[in-house]
């Protein structure tokens, strides 16, 4: 068992359960999380190719979903994205758009993206494959997905976040990060480090492990051992 596969399989239990709505997983952690929730705990996920055709795991195409139409299953709310983070705070305020004073940005990034409409609309996690200070600070430098300091309507509903380290949620005071799990090998101390604020901290568990059929399932998903490069070690 590897860290990544850790990561693959905690990637996996974002979606357990969720039915029939599309996930839209960012990067080959989460992407590979959402395959293997659909052959195990989550059979009517529906899974994108990120352009126009709906895939089976094995990659066979089974629905059409041009780009517009995301739009409406965004606005629609049956969808669960799992997002990138160049910033998060404690409140789950994501920045994937700007370093730096915004009137004059040190670094210019991806941009806003869908992430505001995301967060206000359904249902979002992060996937975070280096867990560091400099990912998990006190206040972002641009908001692009909401925080719970903000009033992101009725719908916002920040899930969880998977890291390289750990497992955090929101059930800290004020719906703030609260550290869930750490993973096998990982202490709660390896995490305070890595993380520019204090998440909330009461029982943390360790991060499940994959179990033998799950394992060999990521191996016939990702023959070419992308996950290894994704999270090496
Ligand atoms: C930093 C930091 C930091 C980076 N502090 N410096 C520096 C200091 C770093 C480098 C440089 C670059 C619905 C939908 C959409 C759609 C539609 C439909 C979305 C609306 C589809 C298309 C669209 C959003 C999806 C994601 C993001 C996934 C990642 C990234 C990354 C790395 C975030 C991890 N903290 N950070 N720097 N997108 N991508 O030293 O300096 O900056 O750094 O949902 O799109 O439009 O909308 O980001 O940056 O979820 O997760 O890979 O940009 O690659 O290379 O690390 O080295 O150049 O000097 P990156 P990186 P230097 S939803």
């Amino acid at each position: 068992m590897t860290r990544a596969e850790v990561c693959v399989t905690a990637c996996a239990d974002l979606f357990a359960g969720d039915g029939e709505i599309l996930a839209s997983p960012m990067g080959p952690v989460p992407a590979l999380g959402a395959r293997l929730a659909r052959l195990t705990t989550a059979p009517d996920l529906l899974l994108s190719d990120g352009e126009a055709t709906l895939l089976d795991p094995a990659g066979t195409p089974e629905g059409w979903l041009p780009y517009r139409a995301v739009f409406d299953v965004v606005a629609h709310g049956r969808r669960h994205v799992v997002m990138g983070a160049n910033q998060l705070d404690r409140y789950g305020n994501q920045n994937i758009s700007g370093i730096g004073p915004h009137a004059r940005p040190t670094r210019a990034l991806l941009g806003f993206r869908g992430a505001p409409g995301n967060t206000v609309n359904h249902r979002t996690s992060y996937w975070v494959p280096r867990h560091t200070p400099r990912v998990f600070v006190p206040a972002v430098d641009v908001v692009c997905g909401v925080g719970h300091d903000r009033d992101g309507g009725p719908f916002h509903d920040l899930y969880r976040v998977v890291t390289d380290l750990a497992v955090l949620d929101f059930g800290g005071p004020d719906r703030t990060m609260r550290l869930v799990s750490v993973h096998p090998g990982v202490t709660v101390d390896d995490v305070l480090a890595a993380t520019g604020f204090t998440p909330h901290v009461d029982e943390v568990a360790v991060t499940r492990e994959p179990s033998a059929a799950e394992i060999a399932l990521i191996g016939d998903l990702d023959p070419a051992g992308e996950r290894d490069r994704a999270v090496p070690g």
